[in-house]
């Protein structure tokens, strides 16, 4: 997609959830999915870039997204805000769930145009962080890291984190990385700038 003005963000709203393929919508409209660890800020991410308060339900209790929630935007394009991993608290029958859920829709979907992978700037990559970057790799799935909260650290500092978060990740330059804040609103004009480009 050419122009930002081509799409009307206002115009957005929850499409459906579901748990597998049979329930994702039938058509050809292109796909963004966020991925990234249990309260990272992805449904987050999505209200941000949408300047919507709660359209992607938020929350301090982790774990709470359990299905892939498909959001239309415009008609144009769908978020697919899909259920955080790495939460502790969570039994190994509902890990496999998911497991399976998430690698059904990544590996077979042909809307999917790319996975914003969300990290958080703070910290260097989790273990499963960096499984999720070499998963997307490997299916040469198309990635936008995106490492949020960058309102929790000064801007002095970005750099040095910007470079711990990719070093970990073994981050291909071919990729793209943005530094955000929903709380700040930092790196939304940068987000659409990269999404448009990959639908
Ligand atoms: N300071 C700060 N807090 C944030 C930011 N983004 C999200 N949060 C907070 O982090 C918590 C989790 O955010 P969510 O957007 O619900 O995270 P999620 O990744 O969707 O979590 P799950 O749905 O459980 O996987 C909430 O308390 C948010 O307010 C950010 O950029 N900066
Ligand atoms: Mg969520």
């Amino acid at each position: 997609m050419a122009e930002e003005q081509v799409l009307n963000t206002h115009n957005a709203s929850i499409l459906l959830s579901a748990a597998n393929k049979s329930h994702y919508p039938q058509d050809d409209i292109p796909e963004i999915a966020l991925a990234g660890r249990s309260n990272v800020g992805k449904s987050s991410f999505i209200n941000t870039i949408l300047g919507r308060k709660n359209l992607a339900r938020t929350s301090s209790r982790p774990g709470k997204t359990q299905l892939l929630n498909f959001f239309n935007i415009d008609d144009k394009i769908r978020f697919v805000d899909v259920p955080g991993y790495g939460y502790a608290k969570v039994s190994k029958t509902e890990r496999a769930k998911w497991g399976k859920m998430i690698e059904d829709y990544l590996t077979s979907r042909d809307n999917l145009r790319a996975v914003v992978s969300l990290v958080d700037l703070r910290h260097e990559p989790s273990k499963e962080d960096v499984q999720m970057y070499d998963f997307l790799k490997y299916y040469e799935i198309p990635v936008i890291v995106v490492a949020t909260k960058a309102d929790k650290i000064p801007r002095g500092k970005w750099n040095k984190h910007e470079s711990m978060v990719k070093k970990k990740l073994s981050f291909d330059a071919q990729d793209h990385f943005i530094i955000f804040s929903s709380v700040d609103k930092i790196g939304i004009d940068q987000a659409w700038d990269t999404i448009l480009d990959m639908v």
